[in-house]
């Protein structure tokens, strides 16, 4: 018995009468909490023995209500099924369909796919309309992923630190894998897999050539050993340098075929240790990474040399196109599609070009990236951030849904209605390959994510990539529900906190299409007056270019021309300041203080009035947050309320450190009644945090 329960009784308490809320909650459970009249008795079939059918067993037992009528669990070959083949087909190898069938003349619940992951993501799929209030004789549910690979992307290093973490150190213990398998790898694949991710790649994108030395291939392995069962492969960031680093080799110059060869030795010596690994990621030539450019080569002869090493093995090669030089004049905004767009239709076929959604770098808000629908042969994959860089780490609370699908259902204007999700989802173009990667924000805090909303950041990814065309509210409502339960009150309060909350923080943080005002390195903070780093562009100043006249960056023909990276009709619309939305105004053009805005204010007054609406946004969640303290377990709910709180503090410090400096710019007073600064602009300015979080390394 546990001591607490001993005391309660002491005192005479009963324990049926302690609100469930008041029990403590530490996030652990995800939004995968077993319902609580869960029995272990339910009449389950199977078509098979294979580990994951079992596993999708052990889901129904662990969480099916009590009363549910028998289970059939099976892949479309199975003999039993045969009537009901024909609505698997077109499935492909990880849909599912969840539907009450007479079989053997009993009404039974089948959940049935092709292969077993359809098996097991039908399980997830029935649970997960269950928990979000789904009856279960009205179920009829048939869905396949839209978009093949659904990666996560660690970006974890070898001595456990996480470049870009809030969520405490690496779940991967290098240390002591591959002997000892920590549970708590099982629990993330299963996690992965109830929102269909079907692959993880382990290390950071600044990767050392070490992780592909034999002990940390027996290392990985160990990892894609468990995950496995639960549909997950394992895929490896690489070095490009790292036949010269691990091979003695002079050159990695990917035209020279001994070069070739290490990469070819290497493949099959990580396919001998892990058959189903999934291939490699590439950050090549970008923030000081080698790469094929160093020797003159393109970046396409690069993914080629790589392709080539593991296609015999099935495996393919995610390139990154986030390339610019310090060396380039050009307009960070537009060297990526300046590189990758020659080289559309050079890629080998099993080479993903992957793209951040914007074209400088997971900025609270960025248009999409110019390159979506303007490489037509070339399978394009989207890579979102998850971990909050920009966006308040792991402490404030912005749902991310509402920034994927701004992205992914932007038009690309190449053809008439295509959306950047089309492109991705490989509809556009009848792309078979297609992927979406996420860079997680998971770590070894107890609650993995850093916060509780921050783990429907992670939980949006999967779902958006699953299908692209859900809907961010949709997505956060279920969230809601599976992880604070069904009460209405609490999905509606949480949903209304969550969907303004990405743009509360784009208002305290940049808003009207301003970006990269964050302080230096670590990027906490703000930083709005940085001018004197090395590279020009990774100055603050760069971006906004405020003088005493105006504000924003010129991207139109008179100034850098990134507008006619676009299709010509979304060209035209960012073109002019009248014609591109408020939101994206100063991210292609520089406009004078006095600039009028549609609501008649200006742009000075309207910038001022967007901080304050961040700041107060935060306040009101605060308020809502409130509400729910008598519905929220005591743990979680503390938990938030406290972050909420520093939250609050750093939004207004955003806000006043901001409008501090473009005082110092404009000479320009407050508009009447608005708030001044806590703080002159030197104490901003003055502010330093060497040991924040996350930092690169
Ligand atoms: C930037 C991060 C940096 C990453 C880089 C990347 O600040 O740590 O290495 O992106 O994506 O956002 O490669």
């Amino acid at each position: 018995m546990r001591n607490w329960r001993a005391l309660v009784s002491a005192i005479g308490l009963s324990l049926a009468g302690l609100p469930t809320h008041a029990m403590a909650d530490d996030g652990y459970a995800l939004w995968l909490r077993p319902s609580a009249q869960s029995v272990r008795q339910v009449n389950i079939t199977r078509s098979g023995d294979s580990p994951t059918l079992m596993l999708a067993e052990g889901e129904l037992r662990r969480s099916l209500p009590a009363g549910t009528m028998p289970v059939m669990l099976a892949t479309a070959a199975a003999p039993a099924i045969a009537a009901f083949r024909r609505d698997v087909e077109g499935l492909g190898d990880e849909g599912y369909l969840v539907r009450t069938v007479t079989l053997n003349g009993r009404r039974t619940l089948l959940i049935a796919g092709n292969g077993d992951r359809g098996v097991l993501y039908g399980t997830f799929a029935l649970l997960r309309k269950l928990a979000t209030g789904g009856r279960m004789d009205a179920i009829s549910l048939r869905s396949a992923p839209k978009v093949k690979l659904r990666v996560l992307n660690h970006w974890d290093n070898l001595d456990g630190s996480i470049e870009r973490g809030y969520a405490g150190q690496s779940l991967w213990d290098w240390w002591t894998l591959p002997d000892f398998r920590d549970p708590r790898y099982t629990d993330y694949a299963r996690a992965n897999a109830s929102i269909g991710i079907n692959g993880t790649v382990l290390n950071n994108v600044n990767a050392k050539a070490d992780s592909l030395t034999a002990p940390y291939i027996a290392k990985a392995a160990a990892l894609a050993d468990v995950f496995r069962p639960w549909g997950i492969k394992v895929y490896l960031s690489v070095r490009f340098s790292a036949p010269i680093e691990l091979g003695g080799l002079k050159t990695a110059d990917p035209r020279n075929p001994a070069v070739a060869a290490w990469w070819k030795a290497k493949a099959d010596e990580i396919y001998r240790a892990i058959p189903d690994f999934g291939g490699f990621l590439v950050k090549a030539n970008s923030e000081g990474q080698p790469g094929p450019r160093d020797y003159g080569a393109s970046h396409a002869d690069g993914a080629n040399m790589l392709a080539a090493a593991v296609r015999d093995h099935g495996g393919i090669v995610m390139w990154r196109a986030f390339v610019y030089a310090e060396t380039d004049p050009e307009d960070r905004a537009k060297q990526a599609y300046t590189e990758f767009k020659p080289l559309d239709g050079t890629f080998a076929d099993n080479v993903l070009v992957q793209v951040k959604n914007g074209a400088i770098d997971f900025q609270p808000r960025e248009p999409f990236h110019p390159l979506f629908g303007a490489m037509p042969r070339t399978p394009l994959m989207i890579e979102f951030q998850i971990t909050k860089e920009y966006l308040g780490f792991a402490t404030h609370l912005a749902y991310l849904g509402p920034l994927f699908t701004e992205t992914l259902d932007a038009k690309t204007g190449w053809k008439p209605g295509e959306t950047v999700a089309d492109v991705v989802d490989g509809s556009a173009e009848h792309h078979a390959l297609t992927g979406m990667a996420g860079v997680a924000n998971i770590g070894r805090d107890r609650d993995w994510s850093g916060s509780t909303f921050n783990q429907a950041n992670w939980y949006a990814f999967g779902r958006l990539a699953w299908d692209p065309d859900l809907s961010a509210a949709s997505i956060a409502r279920a969230w809601a529900a599976q992880t604070f339960g069904t009460d209405p009150q609490v999905i509606d309060t949480v949903t209304a906190m969550m969907m303004g909350s990405r743009e509360a923080v784009v208002d305290y943080t940049g808003p009207l299409g301003l970006a990269h005002l964050m302080a230096t390195s670590h990027h906490y903070g703000p930083g709005p007056w940085v001018s004197d780093l090395a590279r020009p562009e990774w100055n603050p100043t760069y971006y906004h270019r405020a003088d005493a006249s105006g504000i924003g960056f010129d991207r139109t023909a008179r100034g850098s021309d990134a507008v006619d990276q676009y299709a010509p009709s979304v060209a035209r619309t960012f073109a002019k300041p009248e014609t591109t939305p408020e939101s994206m105004l100063l991210w292609f053009h520089h406009l004078p203080w006095d600039h009028r805005m549609a609501s008649g204010h200006t742009l000075w007054e309207e910038l001022v009035a967007h901080y304050d609406r961040g700041v107060d946004y935060v306040a009101g969640m605060q308020r809502l947050w409130d509400t729910l303290r008598p519905k929220i377990d005591a743990e979680r709910w503390q938990k938030t309320a406290t972050y909420l709180t520093i939250q609050e503090k750093e939004a207004r410090w955003w806000r006043d450190a901001s409008l501090a400096y473009w005082m110092s710019v404009n000479h320009r007073p407050l508009p009447a009644g608005v708030r001044p600064p806590d703080h002159d602009l030197s104490w901003y300015k003055a502010r330093q945090f060497p040991y924040a979080p996350g930092q690169a390394h």
